[in-house]
């Protein structure tokens, strides 16, 4: 309860803020697209992550609010970075409660439009989760998406149980393979066998995979030689706040 009230005020008093991580092409290196991760710096506690909180706010209603911040807030600094000429997707962390909202295409819309931003530039990043509700109803929310032009990506993919069913029946672009599996690729086998099967099915399959958690060049090589499509990690850049992003982004092009 603590933490609810302490999350409302947090909201209001603008606490929270956007780090932003990058997201690179395998084939050339360009920067091609930013996730953007929520932070939350309470004046007494600290950083508080969202992995804590997040939970938090699905429970009492408020990651609707939250959610909705964090979506106009990240469409609008895409916006002011392709003004300035820097052109990348946006990724949105998108919890399963939003998109059970059977206005989540509506409100997207909107923001868009306020924002002045196309549809292609977004990319809502979904967990597995987001199916095990209302299967029909996510179905419906993911075509009117897609048919916005809004692009979505299944977030820490292998990870939840129904990633498959998921991949058959709803309009996904990109497959996050969770940094789960790449931590240790270099060394374990299953992890290999694990990521080598999710590039081949991807491809087959005709999705994009980006692969998280990057933080080797050894990784990097085998991801390579897998024929990953994109990459994120901290061999590349932690999230970083939007102006030390947009420094990055100038010694990246
Ligand atoms: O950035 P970090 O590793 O601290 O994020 C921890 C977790 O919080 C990750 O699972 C990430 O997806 C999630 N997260 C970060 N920002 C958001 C957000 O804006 N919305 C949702 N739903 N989850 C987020
Ligand atoms: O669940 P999701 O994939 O949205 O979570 C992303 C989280 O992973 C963020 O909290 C981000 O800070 C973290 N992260 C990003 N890159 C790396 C990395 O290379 N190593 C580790 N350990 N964490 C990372
Ligand atoms: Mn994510
Ligand atoms: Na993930």
């Amino acid at each position: 309860l603590q933490l609810v009230n302490a999350l409302r005020v947090a909201l209001e008093q603008q606490q929270l803020s956007i780090h932003y991580q990058p997201q690179l092409s395998m084939a050339d290196g360009r920067l091609v697209g930013a996730e953007a991760l929520l932070r939350w710096a309470h004046p007494e506690l600290g950083h508080i992550s969202p992995a804590e909180f997040i939970p938090v706010a699905e429970d009492c209603g408020l990651i609707l609010p939250l959610g909705e911040w964090v979506l106009r807030h990240a469409v609008r600094q895409a916006r002011q970075w392709r003004e300035q000429g820097l052109e990348l997707v946006m990724a949105v962390n998108l919890s399963a409660v939003q998109f059970r909202q059977p206005d989540l295409p509506a409100l997207v819309a909107r923001i868009l439009q306020e924002e002045g931003l196309p549809a292609s530039a977004l990319e809502l990043e979904l967990t597995e989760g987001v199916a095990m509700y209302d299967p029909q109803q996510a179905i419906a929310v993911m075509n009117a998406l897609h048919e916005q032009g809004v692009r979505m990506s299944i977030d820490d993919f292998g990870t939840g149980y129904s990633s498959l069913n998921l991949l058959k029946q709803f309009r996904v672009y990109k497959l996050k393979i969770d940094q789960s599996f790449v931590r240790d690729i270099v060394t374990d086998p299953e992890d290999r066998a694990i990521v080598a099967a999710i590039i081949d099915m991807a491809e087959n399959l005709g999705l994009l995979t980006i692969a998280e958690g990057v933080e080797t060049g050894e990784q990097l090589s085998w991801l390579r030689a897998q024929g990953c499509d994109e990459l994120q990690g901290y061999l590349f850049s932690r999230p970083l706040p939007a102006a030390a992003f947009a420094a990055y982004a100038q010694q990246h092009q």
